[in-house]
């Protein structure tokens, strides 16, 4: 008999904060298996034959090293894959819909649980961490918790590494709530962590690793089978006790990943995200990675003055914009302010426009950026100019919307922020429709067929960047330099992916063109900036990248 399901409450984006306690209801029917979190026996089921020969000696490593070190077998292993966004930077928490793809790298949380009449059973959680000969820079101390209620320590740049393990597992704790008839108390865990993403490089390597303990302690406490939508949901609550003022695209791409595809994720009304097949081509359509080494460095140290920044820039916008027009009260995201998307919604509405052509959407488009260019006529304004458009007091303003996550900045650029936010979401709705477009679908594009639609693909990466750049401020003149090599070395497209500020650019490349680029990049940017980094360091800096399979609970037969 098919057990309950964790249902797919509660949003983390239209409850407010602190969520309240959700109250369980049974599912009125069992949602479909693509719904739900896979459980899967072979590797072969998580990586792609190019993958399996190094993924199978990793998890070999892996099993081995758990039983010398806990002398148990593991039970599972709670696997999440990073994020490369394709397109839609800074959009998700306007409530954009975004175009990521999951990585193949991943982090692998294993777990042995001992149940109470286990000798060595004594309800602590040991967490080790293999990944210390990796990066031997980076500190990974066994821990050892008796107390699963621990603060954690988010102070500067200082946050342990265990920190984000513990935030799955009071997220856990906090929503297997839900299905309190069926959870036990916490059960004695040994657990060991490998993950292979690179670090502070905008892939996601945090998210992946908030979702993939959360899921752990849930596969650990539980019986119940997970929906990816509630994963996604309790993760993104989860990591805010980080100081992540998260949009929900990392766990969303995280979650739904799907081999081949990129994922057009929508967050209404609901989070999800629909597989766009990544085109076979001939030549075939790759795209390469490459880690500008510059650090994108921890948000609760940085996020005051750039992501937090942002965020607020864009709520502002909206609700001033929303006041201007009079479009009515916009839907609340995150117990925080309305969205760009909610006002564009409102916008499309009262005009009487169905979207759904590229003519309509881009009609929309010129109209709303018509209003933001005249409600902001100057990129600077101060908090009092601006809480004097939005009707409050500069305390009140202040007080609502630069408290919870805080930020460091006297003047706002709600212009150039609003541009980004609107031509972007148009641009993700180019780019993905170029992708699964059913003319190109029906056949293989080969040879000169494919020129045009590497170009249109590769044009809209590149406005992102620019956009990125010049209108939202979050590239850095490393991650351009990039672009700009990799561009002149035959990539379609180029553009920074992730938050920014440092971390990956992502090229759009023909197949017969990648070792050209990647080339050019290790002798024009690496070898220029980096000239003592190791091939290995190299190979780890910039190479192919093809979309992977999402979180999985892993129980592997052959290894
Ligand atoms: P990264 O690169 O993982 O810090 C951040 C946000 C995303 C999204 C992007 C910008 C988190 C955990 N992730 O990504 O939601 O807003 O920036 O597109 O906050």
């Amino acid at each position: 008999m098919a057990s309950a399901s964790i249902p797919a409450s509660p949003s983390p984006w239209t409850t407010p904060h602190p969520s309240p306690p959700p109250t369980y209801s049974p599912p009125l029917s069992f949602p479909p298996p693509e719904d739900l979190v896979p459980t899967v026996t072979r590797l072969h089921d998580i990586y792609s034959s190019v993958d399996l020969p190094h993924q199978t000696s990793r998890w070999h490593a892996l099993v081995a090293r758990f039983k010398a070190l806990y002398d148990r077998p593991m039970t599972f292993v709670a696997r999440s894959p990073g994020r490369v966004n394709l397109i839609g930077e800074h959009i998700d928490y306007s409530w954009f819909p975004v175009l990521p793809m999951a990585t193949v790298h991943d982090v692998l949380v294993a777990v042995c649980v001992l149940p109470q009449n286990d000798p060595v059973a004594d309800d602590r959680i040991i967490l080790s961490n293999v990944s210390s000969s990796k990066y031997p820079t980076r500190v990974f101390n066994t821990r050892d918790f008796q107390d699963p209620f621990f603060e954690i320590s988010t102070t500067g740049t200082d946050v342990d590494w265990s920190a984000y393990f513990l935030a799955g597992l009071k997220g856990a704790l906090m929503f297997s709530k839900l299905c309190a008839a069926e959870t036990s108390p916490l059960p004695t865990m040994r657990i060991l962590v490998d993950g292979d993403i690179p670090p502070c490089a905008g892939l996601s390597a945090s998210s992946a690793f908030v979702c993939s303990s959360l899921l752990a302690v849930l596969a650990a406490t539980t019986s119940s089978t997970i929906e990816k939508s509630f994963l996604v949901n309790s993760s993104v609550i989860s990591e805010r006790v980080l100081g992540v003022n998260s949009g929900g695209m990392d766990q969303a791409a995280s979650v739904f990943g799907v081999r081949d595809h990129a994922l057009l994720v929508d967050f209404r009304p609901l989070v999800s995200a629909k597989p766009v097949r990544v085109l076979d081509t001939v030549p075939p359509l790759c795209f390469v990675l490459a880690n500008s080494l510059v650090v994108t460095a921890n948000r609760a140290e940085t996020g005051p003055d750039t992501y937090n920044v942002r965020v607020v820039e864009t709520v502002l916008a909206a609700e001033i914009l929303a006041r201007k027009y009079n479009v009515g009260r916009l839907e609340i995201r995150d117990g925080f302010g309305g969205t760009l998307r909610g006002f564009y919604d409102r916008v499309c509405e009262q005009e009487g426009w169905t979207m759904g052509d590229r003519e309509s959407e881009e009609r929309a488009v010129r109209e709303v950026v018509r209003r933001v260019q005249e409600t902001f006529d100057r990129d600077q304004y101060s908090l009092d100019e601006v809480a004097e458009k939005l009707g409050q007091k500069t305390e009140d303003m202040v007080r609502k919307y630069m408290t919870r996550f805080p930020i460091r900045a006297k003047y706002l650029n709600l212009r150039d922020r609003s541009i980004h936010v609107i031509e972007e979401s148009f641009r993700v709705k180019c780019f993905s429709s170029l992708l699964a477009s059913s003319t190109v679908h029906l056949r293989t594009l080969s040879g000169s067929e494919s020129r045009p639609y590497f170009d249109a693909l590769g044009a809209l990466m590149n406005a992102s960047q620019a956009s990125c750049a010049n209108f939202f401020e979050c590239s850095c003149p490393e991650v351009d330099e990039l672009t700009q090599i990799a561009r002149r070395y035959g990539a379609a497209g180029s553009r920074m992916t992730g938050t920014g500020w440092g971390g990956c650019t992502v090229s759009l490349v023909r197949a017969d063109k990648v070792a050209d680029v990647i080339n050019g990049l290790k002798k024009e940017y690496y070898a220029v900036r980096y000239p003592g980094l190791s091939a290995s360091q190299l190979e780890e800096a910039v190479f192919a990248i093809r979309p992977g399979n999402g979180t999985a609970l892993a129980k592997i037969e052959d290894v």
